[in-house]
């Protein structure tokens, strides 16, 4: 049978959850018979059901009427069901326990806790096992997720909103904006991408900022990491307000890195000042770097983003894409 057009519909389910599930993965399941779909289920929520356990509960509904057992039925799902104890019970004991004997996989799931081991699980119970269907295309859906553990560190990137002259802010803190209100719209979108936002004191000091994804769709909001080594800092800062904030007084940006990655958070977006942002890029370990440019100048009682020789380039960086928001220019910049 021919499982790819179930599996890129299980895709397609998922999709709806992107903002919600993370810093989960997406994920979609079907339960077929023949060539009937009999239920749908999805990881809707973090922390909430996975998408096995949704796509049983509704086929549950169907006993009796579309089918008459669950050995009758395949499970297409987009992830490797779980084998672990997280914030929910194991998707393959709930399989097996179903009565469930084919299982059709996207791709196996990358998270070394489970890796392997649910697809071993399922095997040993004498469920019948597909795996890599569509597993390019999973991987894409989670990019984040996928990177985080097959390069044993968060994805980062970096975004910042630079004048024609490369300036971030005025000498004097006057408080400017240098991009447009729609350039400030997009950077909500691209904040709801990201399972984790990080800034420094300097900047918390400076601009008070919030810092938050808001936008018209249901957002997990992302995790607030404040790097400062001050002891009393006061928590009227918006960037505190309904928010899930981590201090972090660790200077190294590799040792903070590797705090971040032992917790579920796969992606990081930095946004700071000049000073966090080159040390980011200097310690090499971003992967992405996103610049806001206005066609205005600050002129010279403006701060650089970068030294006098150091551009974005320098850092071994290439563009990759750009396209016009109302008069700035959105620049993307990737590793290669
Ligand atoms: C599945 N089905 O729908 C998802 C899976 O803390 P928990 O219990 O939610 O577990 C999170 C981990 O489970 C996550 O890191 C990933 O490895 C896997 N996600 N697995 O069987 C699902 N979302
Ligand atoms: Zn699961």
């Amino acid at each position: 049978m021919n499982y790819i057009k179930y599996m890129k519909r299980a895709i397609s389910n998922a999709d709806a959850f992107k903002f919600t599930a993370k810093p989960n993965p997406v994920v979609g399941a079907l339960l077929i018979k023949d060539n009937q779909i009999i239920s749908q289920g999805e990881h809707e929520i973090f922390g909430s059901c996975h998408a096995e356990i949704n796509a049983i509960a509704k086929a549950k509904k169907e006993l009796g009427k579309t089918f008459n057992s669950f050995d009758e039925l395949t499970l297409i799902c987009t992830l490797e069901p779980c084998s672990h104890h997280g914030k929910t019970g194991p998707c393959s004991d709930a399989i097996i326990k179903a009565g469930i004997k084919k299982v059709v996989i996207g791709s196996k799931d990358p998270n070394p806790l489970v890796s392997g081991k649910g697809i071993k699980k399922l095997i040993d119970n004498g469920v019948m096992v597909e795996f890599d269907i569509c597993a390019n295309e999973v991987k894409k859906q989670n990019k984040h997720f996928f990177f985080k553990h097959e390069n044993k560190k968060p994805y980062i990137a970096v975004k910042i909103a630079s004048s024609a002259d490369g300036k971030s802010h005025k000498k004097n803190g006057e408080r400017i904006f240098i991009t447009s209100n729609e350039s400030r719209e997009d950077v909500q979108i691209l904040r709801a991408d990201y399972d984790s936002i990080l800034t420094g004191g300097n900047t918390l000091l400076a601009d008070n900022p919030q810092m938050n994804a808001r936008v018209k769709f249901p957002v997990n909001q992302a995790k607030k990491i404040l790097l400062s080594n001050k002891d009393n800092i006061s928590y009227d800062y918006k960037f505190f307000q309904e928010a899930d904030v981590e201090i972090i007084k660790e200077r190294n940006i590799h040792k903070i890195v590797s705090q971040i990655q032992k917790s579920p958070i796969n992606s990081i977006l930095v946004e700071a000042g000049p000073k966090l942002v080159n040390a980011f890029l200097i310690s090499n370990l971003v992967d992405e770097v996103i610049i806001y440019k206005s066609p205005n100048k600050v002129g010279d009682d403006g701060v650089n983003w970068f030294d006098e020789e150091t551009t974005v380039e320098n850092f071994g960086f290439t563009l990759e894409s750009s396209y016009k928001i109302e008069s700035d220019i959105k620049q993307i910049y990737k590793k290669c």
